[in-house]
């Protein structure tokens, strides 16, 4: 495993704390992408250097204090300017990282399906194209992420800045196209009355644990790593009142989401904004939790998801001390463990509150000849009562305005 030191810079009025909470997660950022972190650097400073990021000196001393280390790679905990970069390589030598590029060489490794790996390729270019040398990309620096390992997603990247360019556009048109795709299934869903129910939250919060719990297969891949999903997955789920809902696992949120992700994810991520309901699911036994709460807050208004029905969760109550359970349910807040199911019926009770549409009583009467239209008024419908006579199949039944309007357009005819 190659050796990394994490730099960070505590700016007037920031506490260090939240200084250090950003560098813990960088340092898992930084493990899952394969590398071992031995040192941690914070430097008080009134401003950012707009040439080094940190202070020229400090950069030579860290380099120094690297080297006596056998550390190659200089992680920093912002997103540097490609000056910054530039003149931190200059100067120490070694390899220097941002946390954008951490986050994009993670999402490049797991990206598994042609949707996540398109999306991937393109923020990756957009990170990559004001870091050009005139010369083009020097291969060293494309090279130059943690470990040699390369999941699907990651290709050797075009060097030239017109192919580049160009590659962006065509990877522009792929996306619109799925985009365009999802949208259609979003619309299939809405005409077959099927409530979408989105959950997001801050990444290894539990949210595919969560899907996996609710729909009982437990394939879907979850992890104690960062950014474990890429790609949405969808599931049925049948609620207690009988009706079949759709629940969606998507790519978790972070602090300082590199902004060319949340762009370039738009096909997966409308996935959230185009959902019924969110389920916000927290991690609440994580000590940052509520900077993590501001952070998912934040991206959802974003992505313009802001006014969408929310539910709020507190997850992994397991790990919960008593009394702070005690207080969570006390505020009337749903708090639930994904891994041992406790909590999660008063959860589904809430989503059945908020996705079931408003009921209507209606009463058909069919001829026998019509029999084979029964078992279709089940599957829309909830069927109270069933009668069969002479003449007539008589059914007494429960559905929205939306599904009566497809009954009578499958019976043929208004039918009373
Ligand atoms: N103790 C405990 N662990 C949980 C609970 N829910 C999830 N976990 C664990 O938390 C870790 C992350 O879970 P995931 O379901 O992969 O989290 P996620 O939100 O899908 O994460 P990303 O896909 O990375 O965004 C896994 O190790 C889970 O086993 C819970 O209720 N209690
Ligand atoms: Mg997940």
């Amino acid at each position: 495993m190659e050796k990394a030191l994490l730099a960070g810079v505590c700016l007037p009025g920031q506490k260090l704390r939240d200084i250090n909470d950003s560098l813990d997660e960088l340092s898992r950022l930084a493990e899952t992408a394969g590398a071992r972190v031995e040192k941690r650097i914070v430097q008080n400073r009134a401003s950012i250097d707009s040439a080094c990021f940190i202070g020229r000196g400090k950069a030579a001393e860290i380099a120094a204090l690297a080297r006596e280390l056998g550390i190659v790679s200089i992680i920093f905990d912002d997103e540097l300017k490609p000056v910054q970069q530039k003149n931190l390589e200059e100067i120490t030598g070694l390899k220097i990282i941002d946390r954008t590029r951490l986050i994009l060489d993670i999402f490049a490794r797991r990206a598994r399906s042609k949707e996540g790996i398109l999306q991937v390729e393109r923020a990756q270019l957009e990170y990559y194209l004001p870091r050009l040398s005139k010369r083009g990309l020097s291969l060293d620096s494309q090279a130059g992420g943690i470990g040699t390992r390369r999941g699907p997603g990651e290709k050797k990247l075009e060097i030239d800045q017109r192919k580049i360019r160009d590659r962006m556009a065509f990877l522009d048109r792929e996306i619109e196209l799925i985009s365009e795709h999802r949208k259609v299934l979003r619309q299939k869903r809405a005409q077959n009355s099927q409530a979408l129910i989105s959950i997001v939250g801050y990444t290894n919060a539990g949210k595919s644990t969560l899907l996996n719990l609710l729909c009982e297969r437990g394939e879907i891949y979850a992890d104690d790593k960062l950014f474990a999903t890429l790609d949405p997955t969808t599931r049925q789920v049948k609620l207690e009142n009988g009706r079949t809902v759709l629940f969606t696992d998507t790519v978790g949120f972070i602090n300082k989401l590199p902004h060319m992700l949340v762009a370039s994810f738009k096909a997966t991520l409308e996935e959230i904004s185009g959902a019924n309901c969110l389920i916000h699911l927290i991690d609440a036994s994580n000590p940052a939790c509520s900077a993590q709460e501001e952070t998912v807050i934040n991206v959802l208004k974003e992505l313009g998801a802001q006014n969408i029905p929310m539910i709020t969760v507190f997850n992994k109550a397991d790990l919960l001390a008593k009394n702070r359970l005690e207080r969570l349910r006390g505020n009337k807040a749903i708090a639930i463990s994904a891994k041992t199911g406790e909590g999660v019926g008063a959860l589904l009770k809430a989503v059945e509150k908020i996705v079931t549409p408003k009921l209507f009583a209606h009463t058909l009467s069919l001829d026998h000849s019509e029999s084979a239209l029964v078992n279709k008024i089940h599957s829309i419908s909830v069927v109270k009562k069933q009668e069969y006579d002479k003449n007539r199949i008589r059914l007494k039944i429960e559905c929205s305005s939306e599904q009566w309007s497809i009954i009578q357009s499958i019976l043929g005819r208004p039918k009373k």
